[in-house]
């Protein structure tokens, strides 16, 4: 764009780049034009003959304001179209230069920018965020030597083993096609019935039906690059290799209960979480971790370790952390950087290769295939967040949006106008692929080896919790509940036998589906001997302290300052976050007299936003709050959700309205009698729930 002198605006209008017209230069507010630059006198009203006659055509400032309008938005992602992302670095901090000769992996201490989205994966681009569904782990790494894109999910394993599936999958997770729902969720006769028809899906289905489908942030979940790729070192020798983000702050979900009334509370509860998280300064942080083998422990494992559905136990090869990843930024525009940027499982730099998993193959075509639709054309890696950092040139040219083409005569090589720069490299830095020998006939075979669809599935289970396992069966239950067809419920509860037949026995009974069916053909027997891996479960995984964890303190007017002092400092000595919730969200004071500004109004704050509460409020104050339903409900929920809670003695009457006399109380309802408690419900807290009061629940 040609800069031109206007006396009217800011000259950080003119500069042409980019996203840049809502920026001022030094303070002065831009002046609004035209997307060809022409300053605008009036944006409210429409060109018409007179105050009350028809409206002219010629208002090109009309037609361009509500053209570009027409035109915001692009096709939403097929899967994964909700999802959140914000900008960070990778920092390696031990070298894997013996095993890779990625850059990457190279210089300790270096660090390589990276944008991270992470999504849901069957609800539309508006959907809540809360939903029990496998969550995106998509990570961009832009590397010295060009993009490398780890398209992973929190989930190691899938559902199917051979891409060609994909669409069929798909289809039937998402709406059926007739009534356009249910929306964000598999509790739908079109998802049981389609994976009770691929006993493939078996063991991801368990995951999907564990918590970790439920997690409470992205920050403390897991991430997994699920295929087993290849790392090349310089000599040319290639090591096989699993990736694995590990959170910092520990795995941590939600309950069931709690999720579904998170979706009406905040449907952005993730997004929130990650965009506070970030905007305070608190960095989240995961470590890279890399399972490391070769062809030796390949051929004697038990599974082919090209099965997607498959994992490889830590206990058996475990994972060593070499790097991490810290998100410090979030972006500047959610549409430029979250929606447009575009990850591609090809991506990948010299050192790192894919193996023959029949889904990462079909994967490096789909995924610049999708693109190719969804941001408009081939010109979507002109797009900033999609650019490489590093040098880059090629000569392909043109296409719509096209931003970089080549200069000059030569578009096209070999040329004997711009060598010796513009060709490819013959020597070591240049890609290339590992020279593995290949050969066999043309078929359309599954490998036998990939044909034991339940022996994980139950290690998976029996890895867990008792709590967990409970979780299991009460989600199987919900979801095949939700089926209306009897033949798929019983037809799912064939497959769960050979999981565990007290978890089939408990689903079948929470369906009322008797007398059990016959369990499904297996065409491997189960290897019942695979013991439990700690690995696999969350609660054997959570964090030693409230870290990142947010604290709701109910206050009224007039709250005890000492005490809420108290409790404020203890929690944040730890990393945790506090909230108010007040009978109104101005107009308080503590008892020193201290302005107070609560984050919440009580009904909007229920205690599912909180990872555990305290009630401090004053007697006038809990004798106006027991009267209302959302206060009630903020105590029964947080103690059905088995979360610590800590109260004042006027609380003694809330907690009694929501039916919790002393009698009926544990050892995780907490008094706080003096302000040195404070730091001792805190240090509590960082068990997160009281399991055994759930326990106890059941067992009623
Ligand atoms: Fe996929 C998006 C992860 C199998 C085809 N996938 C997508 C995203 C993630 C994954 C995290 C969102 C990326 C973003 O945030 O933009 N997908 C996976 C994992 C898989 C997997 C971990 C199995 C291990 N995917 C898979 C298969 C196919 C696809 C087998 C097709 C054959 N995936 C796509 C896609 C998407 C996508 C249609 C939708 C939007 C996009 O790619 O850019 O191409």
């Amino acid at each position: 764009m040609t800069k031109t002198a206007h006396p009217s605006r800011s000259p950080a209008t003119h500069t042409g780049k980019g996203g840049e017209t809502h920026q001022t230069a030094g303070g002065e507010t831009p002046v609004m034009t035209t997307q060809q630059g022409l300053a605008i006198s009036d944006d409210q009203n429409t060109l018409r003959v007179g105050p009350g006659g028809p409206a002219l055509l010629e208002d090109f400032h009309f037609r361009e304001k509500i053209f570009h309008f027409d035109h915001e938005r692009i096709p939403e992602r097929v899967v994964h179209a909700r999802g959140y992302g914000a900008h960070g670095y990778f920092e390696l901090t031990d070298s894997l230069a013996d095993v890779c000769r990625a850059d990457i992996f190279g210089r300790v201490g270096e660090r390589t920018p990276a944008f991270v989205r992470f999504s849901t994966v069957a609800g539309n681009k508006g959907s809540a965020d809360m939903v029990r569904d496998v969550r995106g782990f998509a990570v961009k790494l832009y590397t010295q030597q060009g993009n490398w894109d780890l398209v992973g999910n929190n989930i190691p394993v899938f559902f199917i083993q051979d891409a060609i599936k994909f669409p069929d999958f798909v289809h039937a997770a998402k709406q059926a096609p007739d009534r356009d729902f249910p929306q964000a969720q598999t509790a739908h006769d079109n998802f049981w019935d389609f994976v009770s028809l691929s006993p493939e899906a078996t063991h991801m289905v368990c995951w999907a039906m564990s918590d970790r489908a439920i997690p409470r942030s992205f920050r403390f979940m897991e991430g997994f690059g699920v295929h087993t790729f290849r790392l090349i070192n310089a000599e040319g020798r290639s090591t096989y290799v699993k990736f694995h983000w590990k959170p910092r702050l520990g795995l941590q979900s939600v309950v069931w209960n709690e999720a579904l009334k998170i979706n009406g509370a905040d449907p952005d509860f993730h997004r929130r979480d990650l965009w506070q998280a970030i905007t305070s300064g608190n960095f989240p942080e995961w470590d890279l971790g890399v399972q490391l083998f070769d062809d030796e422990f390949a051929d004697g494992f038990a599974f082919d370790i090209l099965d997607p559905t498959k994992l490889i136990p830590e206990e058996l090869v475990p994972v060593r952390r070499v790097g991490r990843l810290v998100l410090d930024r979030m972006p500047d525009n959610f549409f430029a950087e979250t929606e447009q940027v575009a990850f591609c499982t090809q991506n990948i730099i010299p050192g790192i290769d894919f193996t023959n998993d029949p889904l990462l193959q079909g994967r490096n075509f789909s995924y610049l295939d999708t693109q190719t639709e969804r941001l408009g054309g081939p010109n979507f890696t002109h797009i900033p967040i999609n650019a490489p950092k590093c040098p880059f040139h090629n000569f392909q040219q043109d296409g719509h949006m096209a931003m970089h083409n080549p200069r000059g005569r030569a578009n096209y090589e070999p040329n004997s106008w711009s060598q010796p720069a513009g060709g490819p490299r013959e020597s070591t830095d240049g890609y290339r692929s590992f020279a593995q020998e290949q050969s066999g006939p043309k078929l359309r075979q599954r490998s036998e080896s990939f044909a034991d669809h339940y022996s994980q599935a139950r290690q998976f289970f029996i890895s867990q919790t008792p709590v967990e396992q409970a979780h299991m069966r009460d989600a199987f239950v919900f979801e095949l509940s939700k089926v209306e067809t009897p033949a798929i419920r019983a037809r799912m509860v064939s497959h769960l036998l050979h999981v565990d037949p007290g978890l089939a026995e408990g689903v079948a009974r929470g369906l009322g589906l008797s007398p059990l069916p016959q369990p499904a053909a297996a065409a491997r027997p189960v290897l019942t001997g695979l013991g439990p891996s700690a690995a696999l479960s969350i609660l054997k995984n959570g964090p030693d302290s409230f870290e990142g964890r947010r604290l709701g303190i109910i206050v009224t007017d007039g709250v005890d300052a000492t005490l809420l002092a108290a409790l404020r400092k203890a929690a944040e000595a730890v990393g945790a976050t506090t909230e108010l919730i007040a009978p109104t969200v101005a107009g308080l004071h503590d008892s020193a007299g201290n302005e107070l500004v609560a984050q919440q109004k009580i009904n909007g704050g229920p205690s599912v936003l909180y990872d555990a509460v305290a009630l401090l409020p004053t007697v006038e104050g809990a004798n106006l709050l027991r009267h209302e339903a959302t206060m009630r409900d903020f105590i029964a929920d947080a103690y059905a959700h088995a979360k610590f809670i800590a109260h004042n003695d006027a609380a003694e009457l809330l907690l009694a309205a929501a039916g919790l006399h002393p009698k009926a109380r544990d050892e995780g309802v907490i008094a706080l009698e003096k302000p040195k408690d404070a730091a001792e419900f805190i240090q509590t807290c960082a068990a997160l729930r009281l399991w055994a009061r759930e326990t106890r629940a059941q067992a009623v």
